[in-house]
């Protein structure tokens, strides 16, 4: 049984992302446990050592509490939740089991699953820098990193030996949805939040409303493309979408909110794809 499961996480997409991301494709029911996000109630009772640790193992959220036939739980760590969700959701759920992976195919996948999580941790700590939108900082962060962690997953995914299909084929439920594995989700995280912090140069696929920027992660990285466009665009996603329950914010920084993202995309972010300014994307 899948029992009870509760979400606690801030009032942000943020690492609670991925999370939601395979719980709506598997159209499995939860509850979102929203903290106000208060810096100094939660970071000064951490720093004091009074932040409950049954509750928060270690002192970050997003943490999934659990309450299964096989007993209570707290867990935290993204991955680790993603992975237990993967492992349940299958168990309970899946219409046509897989056979075992190798240890090998499991390392493959596991490979591309960390990488995207570390990636997004970067990404996330970058925005600790006022400036980390803009210029010179956003230059770095586009090619120290966001580049070679996309031509790296790009790689990966097209290598003979990943197994595509473990990895990414969603899989049939029986409560009618589909089931993304942990890999799957946590790339899909990355990859929106690196479209909506360049949407121009690294437009995301199912961004249609503007045909210019339709595509751009699609045409540069294909394969890394085809893994978000099947996350976001699976059912119960875009109908959580379409709801418009989806946080807008990624992050409690100051630095990243969706207002401060789009004005410096506009100004620096379009240069990539307009570097003279001739066309004005609105
Ligand atoms: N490795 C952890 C990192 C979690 C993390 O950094 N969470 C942030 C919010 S997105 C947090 O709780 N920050 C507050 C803090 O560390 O006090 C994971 O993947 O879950």
């Amino acid at each position: 049984m899948l029992g009870s499961l509760e979400l606690v996480y801030w009032p942000i997409r943020g690492r609670g992302y991925p999370v939601v991301l395979l719980l709506k494709a598997a159209r499995v029911p939860f509850t979102y446990i929203e903290l106000a996000f208060d810096k100094d109630e939660h970071h000064g009772a951490k720093q004091r050592g009074e932040l409950g640790l049954d509750d928060f193992p270690f002192g970050a959220l997003p943490v999934l509490k659990v309450t299964s036939e096989e007993g209570e739980a707290v867990i935290a760590e993204t991955s680790a939740i993603l992975r237990y969700l993967e492992t349940v959701v299958e168990r309970e759920l899946v219409v046509d089991p897989f056979k075992e992976l190798s240890p090998l195919d499991q390392a493959r996948i596991d490979m591309v699953h960390s990488a995207a999580l570390f990636n997004s941790t970067v990404l996330f700590n970058s925005a600790s820098s006022p400036t980390w939108l803009e210029g010179g900082d956003r230059a770095h962060l586009e090619h120290e990193r966001i580049l070679p962690f996309l031509r790296g997953l790009e790689h990966q995914l097209g290598s003979s030996s990943f197994p595509r299909e473990a990895a990414f084929e969603p899989r049939r439920l029986s409560n009618g949805g589909v089931l993304f594995s942990a890999a799957a989700c946590a790339i899909a995280y990355t990859l929106s939040m690196v479209c909506d912090v360049f949407p121009f140069s690294l437009a995301r696929p199912l961004a249609a409303s503007d045909p210019r920027q339709h595509g751009t992660l699609e045409a540069r990285f294909p394969a890394c493309a085809a893994v978000l466009r099947a996350v976001e665009g699976a059912t119960g996603v875009a109908e959580w979408v379409a709801s418009g329950e989806r946080k807008e914010r990624w992050s409690n920084w100051a630095s990243f909110t969706p207002d401060k993202v789009r004005a410096a995309a506009e100004r620096f972010d379009r240069e990539v794809v307009d570097p003279e300014g001739r066309e004005a994307l609105s």
